[in-house]
C-alpha cells in the first residue's frame, strides 16, 4: 500500500476518483516544484511535465488556467486573444485562492472553483504525461486524453518552445 498522502494531495486523488479515472497520485521525497524538477524526481522529460499555470483575467479578474508542456513557454498573447481580454500573470495569493493550491503544486482539476482552462496542444503528442497533484512534492501520470476529460479544457497552441 502507498502511504498516507497529505491533505492536500488527497483532494486532488478525491478528484481523480470521482472523475472515475483510474489514476494514483503519488508523493516523492524530492521537490517536484517546477518542471525541471518534477521532471528529475520522476525520470521523464520536461516535455512530459503538464505544468498548470495561473492568469487573471484584467477586466472581469477571472482566473485562467493555463495547462502547458513544461518545455513551452506560454504566448500570453494567444490566451488573451482565446479569453477574450487582457491577462496578467496571477499573483501567488490569487493563485491560492482561486484553486486552493500553492504554486508548484497547482493540479489540473479539483480546484476551489471552475477555472476557465486551456490545455496546450503540444501535450496531445505524447504518449503519457505527469501532472502536479496539489503540493510541490506530489505528481500523478496520465494521457492527454485524460487531462482533457479531466479539465473539460480547450486544446489549443498556448505554446512557444523555448
Ligand atoms: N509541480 C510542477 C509540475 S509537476 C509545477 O507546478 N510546475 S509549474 O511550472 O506548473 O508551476 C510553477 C509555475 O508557477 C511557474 O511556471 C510559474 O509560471 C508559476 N510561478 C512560480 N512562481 C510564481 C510567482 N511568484 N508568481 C506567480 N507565478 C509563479
Amino acid at each position: 500500500m502507498p502511504g498516507e498522502l497529505g491533505r492536500s494531495a488527497r483532494a486532488v486523488q478525491e478528484a481523480l476518483d470521482a472523475a472515475g479515472l483510474e489514476l494514483r497520485v503519488v508523493e516523492l521525497p524530492a521537490s517536484t516544484r517546477t518542471a525541471a524538477e518534477a521532471a528529475a524526481a520522476i525520470g521523464c522529460t520536461v516535455a512530459q511535465i503538464a505544468k498548470s499555470i495561473v492568469f487573471r483575467a484584467s477586466g472581469s479578474g477571472a482566473p485562467v488556467l493555463v495547462i502547458a508542456s513544461g518545455a513551452n513557454r506560454i504566448d500570453e498573447g494567444v490566451v488573451a486573444e482565446l479569453v477574450g481580454e487582457r491577462i496578467e500573470q496571477a499573483r501567488p495569493d490569487f493563485v491560492r485562492e482561486a484553486t486552493g493550491f500553492v504554486i508548484g503544486g497547482v493540479p489540473p482539476c479539483g480546484h476551489a472553483q471552475p477555472i476557465r482552462t486551456f490545455v496546450d496542444r503540444d501535450l496531445l503528442a505524447l504518449d503519457e504525461i505527469w501532472a502536479a497533484a496539489g503540493t510541490p512534492h506530489a505528481v500523478f501520470r496520465l494521457t492527454p486524453d485524460q487531462l482533457t476529460v479531466l479539465t473539460g479544457g480547450t486544446v489549443a497552441s498556448v505554446g512557444a518552445r523555448g
